[in-house]
């Protein structure tokens, strides 16, 4: 019994090496490989100034998948280069509007978005009125 579970770990050993091994000779073989599942999309990002910039861009950052993320605040376009099989385009928009910043499909909570600074408090289509909100008074 004992001698069957030395037997399994020096095997397990061995194996380990030889897959380093193995892995270290095809890294250095295939280096020169680069990911073919990108995809570059350009959408529209409401947003004002060079600050809404930084923000908008650094919602993307570090998020797996994604290559270049660049807002232009003269065009308010958004340029994004992505691999498609670990982000979707709605997920991007989604991490947009998640630190405050509009798109054509997701829209940032209030919340968010007067949690900007005031610079950046840029002009969002206004959100449609009840049509309540003048009637009924009670008093
Ligand atoms: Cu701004």
């Amino acid at each position: 019994m004992k001698k069957n579970i030395l037997k399994i770990t020096l095997i397990g050993a061995i194996a380990l090496m030889s897959t380093e091994s193995f892995s270290t000779n095809s890294f250095s073989d295939n280096r020169i490989i680069v990911a073919n599942n990108t995809k570059t999309e350009t959408f529209k990002v409401f947003g004002n100034c060079g600050m809404c910039e930084r923000t908008i861009e650094s919602s993307l950052a570090n998020i797996k998948g994604i290559e270049k993320a660049d807002w232009n605040k003269e065009t308010k376009m958004m340029k994004v280069i992505f691999d498609e099989k670990q982000i979707s385009l709605d997920e991007i928009k989604q991490k947009i509007a998640e630190v405050g910043y509009d798109t054509d499909k997701f829209r940032a909570t209030e919340k968010v978005y007067n949690n900007l600074p005031g610079c950046c408090q840029y002009d969002r289509p206004a959100k449609k009125k009840s049509h309540n909100s003048h009637n009924g008074h009670k008093h």
